[in-house]
């Protein structure tokens, strides 16, 4: 028998897609296994996320995280030396307890988040297994259906477009590489459309084409047209999910569309999106109306709620008690699950359970800042969450986590399922 027992945890600064630093872990067990996991960072924010600790003042932008990595280095390695690593409940417990924070705000989101996904990778190392397959267990997996950004906007492309994420899905692939194949074609097909129109401006921050449109519903136009330019059928084969990110232009129920020249309550916020979802294939809509709008959302809801994926990101913020309110009241239909949202894996797992309960649809996601790291690939996999969102089909740090699905489904050959048009649970046709 191993010895699984921690007997390390220390930190060191990298940096992010966005040149940022930010906090590794590395957890050491007593025999020897090592895990080491790398803290993400978002742009569009909810209000009610964990907060990173970054140190402020000048040098670099204030991000910088020497905080962070001391906690790690002193207060959490004292902590944890001695705790059992395949214990994940109890390791995050520890971290919770001793931030002692609604936030994560004393010792970092990116201090805690990133010695919790280290420490479970370190456990699956004792065990020999990979971490999808140590969360797993010996059951079948799925591999989830990706949701794949064609053009970013919003904060990740300095707000040239209101709308945040034009992302494809495809619920008609017979697998993960099938539909990494239709999104690659997608992806060529939208560049060429745009170059040929002299609108390519380069890309934006999660390596979707940062574009050059005269409107919001323009994007939409675009997108369609290379879904057919790739020669797919839309909806059946693949379909137009967006994240809105409402809360980036919208406050107190007004919604301030910069490149469309217009200023809209929530009645007419919803209005303007239901035009978009009759004239083009969308199946998924994420964070439709701003976090403080929980009466627009439910309105959202129930209009569009039988028919659409409804997605909460900022609004429910990886929070099991926040999904379980929203489905109360009838807000959204599916979760974002972002570890780094809540500060731990064990936190996040929570919220994932929540959302099944609730029967609803999830999706795990990465952020708009990211690294090489692949965590979130074997946190879908092996939590069987049925959809998974890391950017677009550019920039190894995306890449990086759509090639780790493909050696996944290499590994499980025969034995491969993926979740394909079940995951948005019947919603989409029409
Ligand atoms: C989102 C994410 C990823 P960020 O809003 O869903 O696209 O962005 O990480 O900036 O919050
Ligand atoms: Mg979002």
């Amino acid at each position: 028998m191993s010895d699984t027992r921690i007997n390390d945890v220390s930190a060191m600064r990298v940096w992010d897609s966005r040149g940022r630093p930010t906090v590794e872990a590395q957890v050491i067990l007593r025999d020897g296994s090592c895990g080491r996991a790398i803290a993400p960072a978002g742009a569009s924010t909810g209000s009610g996320e964990a907060v990173d600790l970054r140190d402020g003042g000048d040098a670099l932008g204030g991000r910088d995280v020497q905080r962070a990595l001391a906690n790690i280095r002193v207060e959490i390695a004292d902590a944890l030396r001695h705790m059992d690593a395949v214990d994940q409940v109890a390791v995050d417990a520890l971290l919770c307890r001793l931030d002692g924070t609604e936030n994560k705000g004393r010792l970092g989101a990116n201090a805690t988040v990133a010695v919790s996904m280290a420490s479970a990778h370190a456990a699956a190392a004792a065990n020999r297994v990979p971490l999808w397959r140590h969360l797993a267990g010996d059951g079948d997996v799925v591999l989830p259906l990706p949701e794949i950004q064609i053009f970013g906007g919003g904060a990740h492309a300095g707000g040239r477009v209101d709308v945040q994420d034009f992302m494809i899905v495809a619920p008609g692939a017979e697998s993960f590489d099938q539909a990494l194949v239709w999104t690659a074609e997608v992806y060529a097909a939208a560049g060429q459309l745009l170059e040929a129109q002299g609108r390519l401006r380069g890309v934006a921050d999660e390596g979707g084409y940062w574009p050059e449109f005269s409107s919001n519903e323009e994007a939409l136009e675009y997108l369609s047209k290379a879904i057919e330019a790739a020669g797919l059928k839309p909806v059946d084969q693949v379909a137009i999910a967006l994240d809105i990110a409402a809360s980036e232009f919208g406050q107190r129920g007004r919604y301030k569309l910069s490149l469309d020249g217009d200023e809209l309550d929530s009645d007419g916020f919803i209005e303007r999106l239901g035009a978009w979802i009759g004239r083009y294939p969308i199946v998924s809509v994420e964070d439709p109306l701003a976090e403080d709008d929980e009466e627009g959302l439910r309105a959202f809801t129930a209009r569009f709620g039988k028919r659409l994926q409804i997605v909460g990101d900022d609004y429910l913020v990886t929070s099991a008690a926040r999904v379980e309110h929203a489905a109360a009241i009838g807000a959204c239909n599916a979760v974002l699950i972002k570890p780094n949202q809540a500060g731990t894996l064990s936190e996040a797992r929570q919220a994932l359970d929540a959302s099944r309960d609730a029967g609803w649809d999830a999706i795990v996601s990465a952020r708009s800042g990211e690294t090489e790291d692949t965590t979130i690939v074997h946190l879908a996999i092996g939590w069987g969450a049925p959809q998974l969102k890391v950017g677009s089909f550019a920039r190894s740090e995306r890449m990086a986590k759509w090639n780790e699905v493909l050696r996944v489904e290499a590994a499980l050959g025969e034995r491969a399922r993926f979740a394909g048009a079940s995951a948005l649970g019947g919603r989409g046709s029409r």
